[in-house]
């Protein structure tokens, strides 16, 4: 029996439980001095002089400024369309262009020393305009980047509007929604250091998703051959698509070669808040138009994306909000049309979903206000819509070729567990008694794209003298539970116990070469690597033993539930995995068995449907989320255990996007949540206990049959909450609440209605 699919309990608890987790804050260097990066207080201001005399006066400190910086500013990723002048500096040097800008690097002998000669470093600010929504950048008065004469950082879809579009409709409806910036939060906050060795070789730690990638990255900016640089990433609590290469990363790595010893940083919670990238921030306009019957005719999709004050990866996303803007539903005319404008804000990139999250909101929201246009059940306007099961492989008209899917399935699963009647029964009993709380009841479908570049991943696999194995792996393990699933894909190839099975990431010495984790693909690129090189490497096991029996390769079998290779039909001899690996170590052939394979595939597309039912005051606004039921299909499943784990925090940043969390900058750019107490983020407490339902509808694209499951919560969760709450209000009058809904949002909602 395959040990795929089994609840194995994760391998990596029992270190973490203990407290044996190693972080990069952890790390004994010798002799390492601390770095405090001090960061703008304005969100966009000419810097006139910085004093460093009086920091400088304190013992052992020194004081970096922009000057002393001998890198050039960083251009935007180098995504097509992406403006690569709006670059940023390091260390600022003449502009701050939000609050958290770095101004000067204090170096010292630790965090209390470097606490206080940051706030003694005497910056002189000439304050500027501030401009923080993106639609007041979009009208290019106040300029970050004056040079260019535009905001505008990227352009998406097609800015040409046809007229004909909503031709043939019978009921037309537009509306907006937003979805709101969020702050990745992960509960270790970035950390980093490096050392450069006699040999001139430099090793970073990292706390990071991307280890291969931010070696090449720091290898290419700071002018060295990626050789010269070693990157670790020892554990990693969290990172949420926040951790990838950022400014601190490099100059922490360069400062260390400027002044020949070994530096750190671990950012504060607070400076996290404001300097690691936020997500969302994406502003929408929708039209949707269809006939009387609820038979969706066109769609047309407006987002102007919020880049922060300089363009990354969230510039570019709005590429994948238009991928996506079908949903699980069949129209036949799209138009996407997306601006994606600096303000003066944190940096945007990725955010669990990133993209995805945005388009599924759009659609979900639309698709409510058609049916609440028509006076239709919204369960029975996404029935008419939806791609038929047997429609597969499906292709957008917005070009995603989506592999597999039964988007009706999933949703009478999620509708029957929740027990959608009752519900409604109740709903209906609450809405004649008319007292205060109000059951409503929200409903989402959703579909995504993970490995949504057809990305190539590596996977190496190694024999030792013990008769265990080693599986190196390009994916990079941040909460994911890698050491588990990848040890499981290997050890059902190689008929080994899954505890003889050591799953080795994120040492750029170590593993060849990688491109990390994002985008939930490390199961389908990754796990499929490590799968492919377990093959060969039991190909190459059995001429070994073909060479040890003297018999023919072509006769030789794995027996996968011993682990014990044979001649066909004979029960003996055998030779078991140690006892080969023993007798080819004392021959001098151990590495033979050590096999290596790059796996590149095409997208999956993961899909569900969420019900969420919640009760709202209709006094006070308060909204209290009773159930969520998620049906989330990521294909075959390797572990449902920690699939499940995946959609419980999916599920719950979904949820809170919908409730909670929102990050605030007053007019003047000034942030107001750059801590826990400002910030609502939510603890297990306020949270009900999902209920989630298991489906599996296999992929053709890869022969685990797996899509991404790390996002999918997320995606679904937000607009069934969303809609719930709307739901509630109806006999309100309620149609629009902007997320977060929260107490106070609601509570407007209700008296903009009343009045
Ligand atoms: N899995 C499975 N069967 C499948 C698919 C996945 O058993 N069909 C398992 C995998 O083998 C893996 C886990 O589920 O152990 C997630 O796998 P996958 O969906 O391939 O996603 P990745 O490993 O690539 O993880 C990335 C994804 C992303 S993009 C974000 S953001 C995210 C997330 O995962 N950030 C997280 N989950 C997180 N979980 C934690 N604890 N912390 C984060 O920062």
């Amino acid at each position: 029996m395959s040990i795929l699919g089994n609840r194995v309990l994760r391998k990596e608890d029992p270190r973490f439980l203990r407290g044996e987790g190693r972080y990069v804050e952890n790390l004994p260097l010798e002799g390492a001095l601390t770095v405090t990066f001090v960061r703008s207080l304005f969100a966009h201001a000419r810097i006139a002089g910085v004093d460093k005399s009086a920091a400088e006066a304190l013992p052992n400190v020194q004081v970096l400024t922009g000057a002393d910086i001998d890198v050039g500013p960083i251009p935007p990723p180098p995504f097509p369309g992406l403006e690569q002048g709006m670059a940023r500096p390091l260390v600022a040097v003449d502009t701050v262009r939000f609050v958290g800008d770095i101004v000067a690097i204090v170096l010292s002998d630790g965090r209390a020393a470097g606490a206080d000669a940051a706030e003694l470093v005497m910056v002189d600010y000439d304050p500027l305009p501030v401009v923080v929504k993106p639609a007041d950048a979009a009208k290019d008065e106040v300029l970050l980047f004056p040079e260019l004469g535009t905001n505008v950082a990227a352009r998406s879809g097609s800015a040409e509007h046809d007229e004909k579009l909503f031709d043939g409709c019978d009921v037309v409806v537009s509306g907006t929604n937003i979805s709101q910036r969020m702050a990745p939060s992960p509960l270790e906050p970035r950390s980093a250091a490096a050392e450069v060795g006699p040999d001139g070789r430099v090793t970073a730690w990292l706390s990071t998703q991307t280890p291969h990638q931010d070696r090449m990255v720091l290898a290419g900016v700071l002018g060295l051959d990626p050789a010269d640089v070693r990157v670790i990433a020892p554990d990693v609590g969290g990172g949420f698509g926040a951790k990838m290469l950022g400014v601190e990363e490099l100059l922490i790595v360069w400062l260390a070669r400027k002044v020949g010893k070994p530096v750190r940083w671990t950012e504060t919670r607070s400076e996290s808040m404001v300097a690691l990238s936020h997500g969302r921030a994406q502003h929408q306009s929708y039209t949707i138009g269809g006939t009387r019957d609820g038979k969706v005719l066109a769609y047309r999709l407006e987002a102007l994306q919020d880049c922060g004050a300089y363009p990354a990866l969230g510039a570019f996303l709005p590429n994948l909000t238009a991928l996506m803007s079908s949903g699980v539903y069949a129209i036949q005319r799209i138009e996407f049309e997306g601006r994606s404008v600096v303000t003066n804000t944190t940096p945007i990139s990725a955010f669990r979903g990133a993209g995805r999250p945005e388009a599924t909101q759009a659609i979900e929201r639309a698709l409510d206000a058609f049916a609440a246009e028509l006076e239709l059940d919204p369960v029975e306007v996404r029935r008419t819509n939806l791609i038929p099961k047997d429609a597969f492989p499906h292709t957008t008209v917005t070009h995603a070729a989506y592999d597999s899917g039964d988007y009706e399935g999933a949703l009478d699963l999620a509708l029957h567990a929740a027990g959608l009647e009752e519900l409604r029964d109740e709903q209906r009993r609450r809405r004649e008694e008319g007292g205060a709380k109000q059951l409503g009841i929200g409903i989402s479908c959703y579909v995504e794209i993970t490995n949504g570049i057809d990305e190539t991943e590596f996977g190496e696999v190694e024999i030792t003298e013990d008769g265990g194995a080693i599986v190196r792996t390009g994916s990079f393990s941040h909460g994911q539970g890698h050491e588990t699933t990848f040890a499981m894909i290997a050890a059902e190839r190689l008929g080994l116990p899954v505890e003889q099975v050591t799953v080795v990431k994120g040492d750029t010495d170590d593993v060849a070469r990688g491109t990390g984790t994002y985008g939930s693909k490390s199961t389908q690129i990754g796990g499929m690597a490590a799968r492919l090189a377990a093959d060969e490497v039991v190909e190459r096991a059995k001429q070994l033993v073909a060479d040890y029996f003297e018999a023919g390769v072509a006769d030789i079998s794995l027996d996968l539930a011993l682990g014990r290779f044979r001649v066909v039909d004979a029960p003996e001899p055998s030779l078991s995995w140690p006892e080969l690996a023993a007798r080819a170590a004392a021959d001098g052939r151990l590495g033979e068995l050590k096999m290596a394979h790059d796996f590149k595939s095409s997208p999956t597309f993961p899909f569900g449907a969420h019900v969420a039912v919640v009760e709202v005051d209709t006094e006070t606004g308060q909204v209290e989320l009773l159930r969520l039921v998620a049906v989330d299909d990521a294909g075959t499943l390797i572990n449902p255990l920690i699939a499940e784990g995946q959609v419980h925090g999916g599920v719950a940043t979904g949820v809170s996007q919908a409730l909670y969390e929102q990050v605030v900058y007053d007019e003047d750019g000034t942030p107001l949540t750059s801590t826990f107490v400002g910030y609502a983020f939510p603890s297990s407490a306020d949270l009900p206990l999902w209920e989630v339902v298991e489906m599996e509808t296999p992929t053709p694209v890869n022969p685990l049959g797996a899509k991404g499951i790390g996002e999918s919560g997320t995606i679904g969760a937000t607009p069934a909450v969303h809609s719930a709450v709307l739901d509630a209000l109806a006999p309100q009058g309620v149609r629009h609440i902007d997320l977060p809904a929260n107490g106070e949002n609601v509570w407007r909602a209700i008296q903009e209605a009343k009045s």
